[in-house]
């Protein structure tokens, strides 16, 4: 199936928090791709990325970049699919300069943007899904009966407190 969902980071050091965007993506078997494309290392490839993205299908972007963290921005000015960003937490200042570096977009450009982290990578990949199926009903249900199982879930952990 072609990819409806693009997965961009800026590294691969932050596969370990889009790891879990792409977790749920296979969870809600949502076809997507997964690729590094570097804001400061790969300029032009970050660029041919957005520019083509549309053009091949995908319908939704999930851009995850750490510290000096311009990929989610600079793919938003590129194309206008929706551009969701996630912060990784970085090691110097713990997320927080990843965070305020996707979220303070100007007017004009929006990137949504998640929480820092496994949270945010998570809440990406349910995000971009739940765009999805706006048009998609079986994917609509799909997500309907997460939501009922993680309820069911917070339910049942009163048993939990022991
Ligand atoms: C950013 O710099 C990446 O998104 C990554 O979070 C951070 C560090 O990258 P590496 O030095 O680990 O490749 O561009």
């Amino acid at each position: 199936m072609n990819p409806k969902i693009g997965v961009i980071m800026g590294s691969s050091s932050d596969w370990e928090t889009m790891k879990h965007a792409c977790d749920i993506l296979d969870e809600l078997q949502v076809p997507y791709e997964k690729k590094v494309v570097s804001a400061h290392r790969t300029p032009d490839l970050m660029f041919e990325y957005a520019e083509a993205a549309r053009g091949r299908g995908i319908q939704v972007i999930i851009a995850g970049a750490g510290g000096a963290a311009h990929l989610p921005g600079m793919v938003a000015a590129k194309t206008t699919l929706p551009v969701i960003g996630v912060p990784v937490q970085s090691r110097a200042l713990n997320g927080l300069d990843s965070l305020l570096s996707i979220v303070q977009m100007p007017g004009g450009v929006p990137v949504a943007t998640v929480a820092i982290g496994k949270a945010g990578a998570t809440n990406a990949g349910l995000l971009a899904a739940q765009i999805l199926s706006i048009t998609d009903a079986e994917l609509a249900n799909i997500l309907d009966a997460r939501r009922e199982m993680t309820k069911q879930q917070v339910l049942e952990s009163t048993g939990d407190l022991v």
